[in-house]
């Protein structure tokens, strides 16, 4: 079918964006902003937002402070919270998405099947799920990282009788009020949860496998005073942005360079952990046994308290098995339940697998990654030319704002993009050497890190390979990301 399109046809957009979540529409608002070429976001859904409009569990909310977690040009002085809750977020990415004028540039019910780069035109054909073709010189993947909903491999999760679902696919249509739920999982997704719905639940079965590190969250109300202040003086909200960035950073002192060490984070977790939790049995099953950092440090100011509650149970030993009518732990101990949420995380190595992408001479990324995906700098692939992919490989972060690295490989197309036309150049593909070595001291980075210290996380593969974080600070990814090194690429 592809390729029934004209061979000839120039293509109709210089870019097609995959996704309207984050990065699809920061990579929109910077060739808005550019204005000098053509371009199309694809959206599968019917709404911009991306994991923000996918996650609507009870509590979601991001664990990087609002002035952080926004673009560095659109900032939004009149956040509510210090940590923006996920309809804030939501409402803010529909704010920008109508300020910087992207409306008109969204195809929203288009879900990219295939996209495969054409040799011989030196173009990308991207095919929707409604048979629609489109054509353009260079493809820019925003499906973002955390996407793909993991659910574990448990016996009998087809025969349960109750109502079940993963924590990406929240069902506001089941009341939990008085019913006996079970949550199987106490990462990021499961600590957000359990307060909000303690109080409400009959019963609250908690599957935990191993323990999160987690420090206070101390979010609070922002003061109507302080949004007045930033209406009225943006830079100085730049400045208190500068100064969360900085103190985020800090963090990655300890993780890049003492990953057999605690650090101040390590005492303050043990301190919070002891405060809050007076019984020494329940504070001991609470007591991760890994380096703080190695799994990813969640912050919390009422998830201790939850689990205190006379009608919640902390079961450590995890999910072993589903049966008709509720759970078995990992010690053979069946437990009722009429709902079992899955807050089981994601898959970050399916990042583009739901798409099948074919590079230079047919190749195909989806074999190439099958076990474990590559890129350099963790947004473009040799043998894709023209193809840049946003949150790809090694780019994602333990301690600090996504959107820092995002706006970091967004600046890298665009000068990218600015480069073949100032050559007069088709297309451009990183070298696979160039590639090669950067993977290289990627890899042997991260053995040095707390990331490499011992632990199991959805950082890996299952064959233990961190394929998913950027291993050093994130000025430095912004250093290599702002202009493209010519020696590093052909071009044709
Ligand atoms: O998923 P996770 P998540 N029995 O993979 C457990 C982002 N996020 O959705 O640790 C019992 O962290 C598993 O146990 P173990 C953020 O980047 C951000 O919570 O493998 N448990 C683990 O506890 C985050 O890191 C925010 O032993 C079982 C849990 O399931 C990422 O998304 C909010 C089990 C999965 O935790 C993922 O977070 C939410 C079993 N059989 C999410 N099988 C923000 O605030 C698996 N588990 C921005």
């Amino acid at each position: 079918m592809l390729r029934a399109m004209s061979e000839r046809a120039p293509p109709e957009f210089d870019v097609v964006i995959a996704g309207a979540g984050v990065s699809g529409l920061g990579m929109g608002i910077a060739l808005k902003r550019d204005g000098k070429r053509s371009f199309v976001i694809l959206e599968k859904a019917n709404a911009v937002g991306g994991t923000w409009r996918d996650n609507i569990y009870p509590g979601c909310a991001c664990d990087i402070p609002s002035n952080l977690y926004s673009y560095s040009f659109a900032q939004n002085p009149r956040w509510s919270r210090l940590y923006p809750t996920q309809s804030e977020i939501q409402d803010y990415l529909e704010h920008c998405t109508d300020r910087f004028g992207l409306r008109e540039h969204i195809r929203f019910g288009a879900a990219i099947e295939r996209a495969a780069w054409d040799d011989a035109n030196a173009i990308w054909r991207i095919e929707t799920s409604d048979g629609d073709i489109v054509t353009a010189r260079a493809f820019v993947s925003g499906m973002g990282g955390l996407h793909v909903p993991h659910m574990p491999e448990m016996d009998g999760v087809e025969r349960f009788k109750g109502e079940s679902w993963h924590t990406a696919r929240w069902r506001d249509d089941v009341a939990l009020d008085g019913k006996r739920v079970a949550i199987i999982g106490t990462g990021a997704s499961a600590i957000q949860i359990v307060p909000q719905i303690a109080t409400k639940v009959a019963k609250l079965d908690l599957y935990q496998r191993t323990p999160p590190w987690i420090v206070p969250k101390g979010d609070k109300p922002v003061s109507e005073n302080t949004k007045d202040f930033y209406e009225h003086a943006p830079a100085l909200q730049q400045v208190a942005r500068l100064a969360t960035y900085a103190e985020h950073e800090s963090h990655a002192v300890i993780f890049l360079n003492l990953p057999n060490g605690e650090g101040p984070g390590g005492k303050l977790a043990r301190t919070y952990l002891e405060r809050q939790v007076s019984d020494p049995m329940l504070r001991a099953k609470l007591t991760p046994n890994y380096r703080m950092g190695c799994k990813r440090v969640l912050i919390s100011d009422d998830y201790y308290p939850a689990l205190q509650r006379a009608n919640v149970e902390l079961i450590t030993s995890g999910a072993r098995a589903i049966t008709e009518s509720g759970v078995i732990d990992g010690k053979g101990v069946a437990r009722e339940a009429d709902v079992i949420i899955f807050a089981t995380g994601f898959k970050p190595m399916d990042l583009i697998s739901q798409v099948e992408i074919t590079g230079a001479g047919g190749r195909s990324l989806n074999a190439e990654w099958a076990s474990g995906p590559q890129a350099y700098l963790g947004t473009v692939v040799s043998g894709y030319p023209n193809f840049f992919t946003l949150m790809g490989p090694n780019s994602a972060l333990g301690h600090n704002s996504m959107i820092y690295m995002i706006e970091s490989q967004i600046a890298f197309v665009m000068d990218a993009l600015a480069r073949l036309d100032e050559r007069g150049a088709a297309a451009l593909d990183v070298k696979a050497e160039t590639q090669a070595a950067f993977n290289e001291d990627v890899q042997a980075k991260l053995s040095r890190t707390v990331w490499g210290s011992g632990c199991t996380s959805w950082y890996l593969t299952p064959d233990g390979k961190n394929c998913t974080l950027w291993p050093d600070y994130t000025f430095k990814f912004r250093a290599r990301t702002k202009r493209v090194r010519e020696e590093d690429f052909e071009f044709t």
